[in-house]
């Protein structure tokens, strides 16, 4: 077991000052460098060919994703029941025509598939999907994971794998060859949260656990991470939870983090990544899409940060009021990683704001951005929003610091590049050692 946390950094070799760069040239060498860095994607909702039909991807799917379903039913009369009645084909139909084709896609997501489609060389102002339809059903899968990988410019992704998803554990069972662009995350939703609904299949596997998950119960859960582990070989085990969730509180999930899960994680050394901040079904008629946001008592990560010294905390939170918090106790804390801009943070103005603060506060110790991706294609855009986003704040810390007296050089970017978007998360993951 670790008790000593990775430590990034490398010696920045004696200038001679030739090789510091002007202040006209920071701009274009950090756009260099973010364009040529491959990057690692932490979260995601992607999975490796071998799930089959689990794996999200071409037109239907990008256009029906839940980020906008949310904004079609604002600028459609087509009511959630009579939307999810549809065959998928017919619902990408209808929200091509209502955000696409009867408004100007100006939001974040509905731009997303229109440089999706730019990135493919399709046309983006259609009156229908035809030819789109066309040119994804010509792809082959493999070359086509390749190409969209290299495209927006990943060498991996973190799948999030759930084994009690009654569609994904089988697969699992038949046994997943690893792929080593797509590693597993121990999903641990339905244990932590929905525990009335699920231990019973933990029990029908042979787990001596209960509903009260008493006596016995928290060794067995242990049990069946293990289990899980030697199956999956995740990166970290992970949970979102709701903006009321505390720690510490007298609640059976709070129980089952502190005497299975965590302990688990000690023994595994793997991190526990904690999204923070849903609120779950604000509006359940829109399914997936029916979540909202609260803002999230972060008193929580301190007592497990403290508590919990020998574990690791991967956390990204959803509300804007706790992004300058998380800040803070990551300053507290170096047990405590901040990752990504999520789902509703996504956005460039907010992900300037959010990234600037993280700069400012923590330098380069920290995971700007995951991509979240339901569907394969959206991590050519997602990551390229990413690029541009970051590198005008990139190139602003460096014109500070060379105004400040400190010449930078193209070394000088490519290592915090590195840190930030792949050497972080390799390290906080072990992504080279499991
Ligand atoms: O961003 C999303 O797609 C959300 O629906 C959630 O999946 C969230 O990212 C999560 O992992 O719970
Ligand atoms: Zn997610």
């Amino acid at each position: 077991m670790k008790t000593t946390f990775p430590k990034q950094g490398s010696p920045r070799p004696e200038s001679t000052g030739a090789e510091v760069l002007e202040i006209a040239q920071i701009s274009p060498a950090v756009e260099d460098v973010l364009a040529a860095t491959p990057f690692i994607d932490i979260h995601t909702h992607l999975f490796a060919p071998s799930f089959g039909k689990l794996g999200l991807w071409g037109i239907d799917e990008l256009v029906t994703y839940h980020y906008l379903e949310a904004e079609f039913f604002r600028s459609s009369h087509t009511q959630p029941e009579q939307y999810f009645a549809l065959p998928k084909t017919h619902q990408a139909d209808a929200i091509w025509r209502a955000l696409f084709v009867e408004n100007t896609p100006i939001s974040e997501s509905t731009r997303g598939v229109v440089a999706v489609l730019k990135a493919f060389g399709l046309s983006t102002d259609r009156s229908d999907l035809s030819e789109a339809r066309a040119f994804f059903q010509a792809q082959s899968l493999d070359a086509h994971i390749r190409r969209v990988f290299d495209m927006a410019g990943i060498s991996a992704v973190v799948m999030t794998n759930d084994p009690l998803d009654p569609e994904e554990a089988p697969a699992w069972l038949n046994g997943i060859p690893e792929h080593p662009q797509f590693r597993a995350v121990l999903r641990l939703d339905r244990i932590l949260k929905h525990w009335a609904a699920n231990w019973q299949v933990l029990a029908a596997q042979g787990y001596k656990v209960d509903a009260q998950a008493s006596g016995k119960s928290a060794a067995e859960v242990q049990r069946f991470l293990f289990d899980w582990y030697e199956r999956m070989r995740p990166m970290y085990m992970a949970v979102s939870l709701p903006d009321t969730f505390f720690y510490p509180a007298e609640t059976l999930g709070n129980h089952l983090l502190a005497e299975a899960v965590l302990p688990s994680c000690r023994e595994l050394d793997l991190p526990l990544s904690l999204m923070i901040g849903v609120r779950l079904q604000a509006n359940p008629a829109l399914r997936l899409a029916g979540d909202a946001v609260g803002r999230a008592d972060l008193r929580s990560l301190e007592n497990l940060c403290r508590t919990f010294p020998s574990n690791r905390f991967l956390v990204s939170v959803l509300s804007r009021e706790n992004q300058h918090e998380l800040c803070v106790y990551a300053r507290k804390f170096s047990n405590l990683m901040p990752f990504g801009c999520w789902w509703f943070m996504n956005n460039p103005s907010i992900v300037e704001e959010i990234t600037r603060e993280r700069i400012e506060m923590l330098g380069a110790s920290f995971i700007p951005q995951h991509s979240d991706a339901r569907v394969l294609e959206q991590v050519i855009y997602k990551w390229s929003n990413t690029r541009r986003t970051v590198a005008p704040i990139l190139s602003n810390a460096y014109r500070l610091l060379a105004e400040d007296g400190r010449g930078v050089t193209r070394g000088d970017i490519q290592r915090d590049v590195t840190r930030l978007f792949r050497s972080n998360a390799e390290t906080w993951m072990n992504l080279n050692g499991h």
